[in-house]
């Protein structure tokens, strides 16, 4: 006989994790489990696939701040010139982080510190994160993630192509 009040293991688990999930924590392994790195995005209020980069970056362990002011400042600020702009700037450990950049490139790059401004995916190739969405019908163009040194020469970080 089965007893009433015995809660099966899965269900179990299922209402752990609501529970759990109704404070705040995660038992989600690796990098999203761990404390959420801080970043600040500047964009206009009406971007739309900043938005959708804002949500790939807190699925992949960052803590996003977002100002609704446009980039323009933020960038000229953080010493990222205007020939590799796109449509939002970030900043994160003092490093400027300019477009569609994916997640993984910031990790690299906040466990390299190299001596640099920062990353940038210039303008907005789709298939990159945030430009990923339906309405790209999948979509995809070769693009880079460049280095920008403190002289404002790039080099590729990363090639996705
Ligand atoms: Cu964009």
């Amino acid at each position: 006989m089965k007893n009433r009040n015995a809660i099966n293991p899965a269900r179990r688990r299922l209402l752990g994790s609501m529970l759990l999930g109704a404070f705040g924590f995660s038992l989600t392994p690796g990098r999203v489990a761990a404390a959420a790195v801080p970043v600040k995005v500047w964009k206009s209020p009406t971007c739309g696939c900043c938005n959708d980069w804002i949500d790939h970056l807190e699925a992949n362990g960052f803590s996003v701040t977002r100002h609704n002011d446009g980039n323009s400042d933020a960038r000229k600020r953080l010493g990222m010139p205007v020939r590799f702009g796109s449509c939002h700037t970030a900043e994160v450990a003092g490093y400027a982080v300019e477009g569609h950049v994916p997640a993984r490139e910031i990790h690299r790059l906040l466990d390299e510190k190299p001596q640099a401004v920062g990353l940038s995916v210039p303008a907005m190739p789709r298939g990159s994160p945030g430009m990923d969405g339906p309405e790209y019908g999948g979509a995809v163009d070769p693009y880079d993630v460049l280095l920008i040194d403190r002289d404002g020469a790039a080099s590729v970080y990363q090639s996705y192509r």
